[in-house]
């Protein structure tokens, strides 16, 4: 499931604020052979936070520092669900297939069900998982998406609450069984325990391996005034230009607090690892000192994905195959007020000679 915003200039966080999103889905004939929940059993679901004020208006803050108006992050007390504020959704005693986008400008998700009921992951932002992943606890950070599959056999009659870190989100309002002799027996479908094989792109296959920072630059109260990729503005030359149909690993290395999902536009990859580093010793010295050996993704993010959190103090390697059309495109953090204030650079993909 791909979703598609607003990307206006300096403005994206605004427009996509009031609501200039959408989601649609791509398929083909080996996932409809996997027999998985469909039609009113498949449900896209985009999460996300606003602030509402008095009159039901929705109010997006600026900050007091007038040299710095913007707000580095915007955080909503309201959560929505497809533009509805605490919804419920009627369901039947079966499998459901739902389709989780993190639709939100700042805030990362962390998805729980208050029954303990798991989650299996079958999808990453760009596909199928090459099997079902179960988790308790569904982390999405901004843009990112998760196809997942919730049971509900075993609730009926019972109203589960979907929760992000404690506070309700959504409520599952799940149907009584049906009398054993109605003629109409709820078919459900067994979670077939492989799904798209997924073949792991060799590190050797990549011709290029670029450092690229991420820099929040504060004022003397620690205010972040400007956030960076590279250390450059948006409007400096490209400095990211990888041959069509060529493989690089980008080293996205975390000088800042945050954590920042990082996109690229065009392409999808896969996450190689993570690991912790020395930041101040890497502003003195420029080079890499670890605290310790790398992390492999999580298994629910061991697919194709197009956001990777980029966590603090961290260096999170991505390989990426540049395939599709030469031409200029962008890379960004996800969080929209940082993407908005230079947090997003130009990069070309370069037709072969
Ligand atoms: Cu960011």
């Amino acid at each position: 499931m791909l979703w598609y915003h607003d990307h206006a200039l300096g403005i994206n966080r605004l427009n996509v604020f009031a609501g200039l999103f959408g989601v649609y889905i791509l398929r083909d004939e080996f996932e409809d052979s996997l027999n998985l929940p469909r039609g009113k059993y498949e449900i896209p679901l985009a999460f996300y936070d606003r602030i509402f004020d008095l009159d039901s208006q929705l109010n997006y803050p600026v900050s007091g520092n007038p040299k710095s108006p913007w707000t580095p992050e915007v955080f909503g007390d309201a959560f929505l669900v497809n533009g509805k504020l605490f919804p419920y959704l009627e369901v039947e005693p079966r499998p459901y297939r739902f389709r989780a986008l993190n639709a939100a400008n700042a805030r990362f998700f962390h998805l729980t069900m208050s029954n303990g009921q798991p989650f299996h992951q079958i999808g990453t932002d760009q596909g199928l998982l090459p099997a079902p992943v179960e988790l308790k606890r569904v982390t999405l950070a901004p843009a990112e998406r998760a196809d997942l599959i919730l049971d509900f056999s075993a609730s009926a009659g019972d109203q589960i609450i979907l929760n992000n870190d404690g506070r309700t989100v959504m409520q599952f309002r799940v149907a009584k069984p049906q009398h054993k002799n109605s003629p109409q027996k709820i078919a459900t479908t067994a979670l077939p325990s492989t799904l798209r094989p997924v073949p792991k792109i060799p590190e050797s296959a990549a011709v290029q391996t670029r450092n690229l920072t991420l820099v929040e630059i504060d004022d003397e109260v620690m205010h972040p005034v400007t956030m960076l990729l590279n250390n450059t503005h948006w409007n400096m030359p490209v400095t990211e230009n990888p041959t069509l149909d060529s493989t690089e690993i980008w080293n996205l290395i975390n000088t800042t607090d945050d954590s920042h999902p990082i996109h690229l536009h065009l392409v999808r990859f896969q996450i190689l690892d993570r690991r912790s580093f020395d930041v101040s010793a890497y502003w003195m010295t420029g080079k890499l000192k670890f605290f310790g050996p790398p992390i492999p993704p999580e298994p629910s993010e061991a697919g194709w994905k197009d956001t990777v959190r980029a966590d603090p103090a961290m260096l999170t390697r991505i390989i990426i195959p540049f395939t599709g059309y030469p031409g200029r495109y962008v890379w960004h953090c996800h969080i929209l007020e940082h993407e908005d204030n230079e947090m997003m650079r130009p990069y070309d993909v370069i037709a072969k000679p």
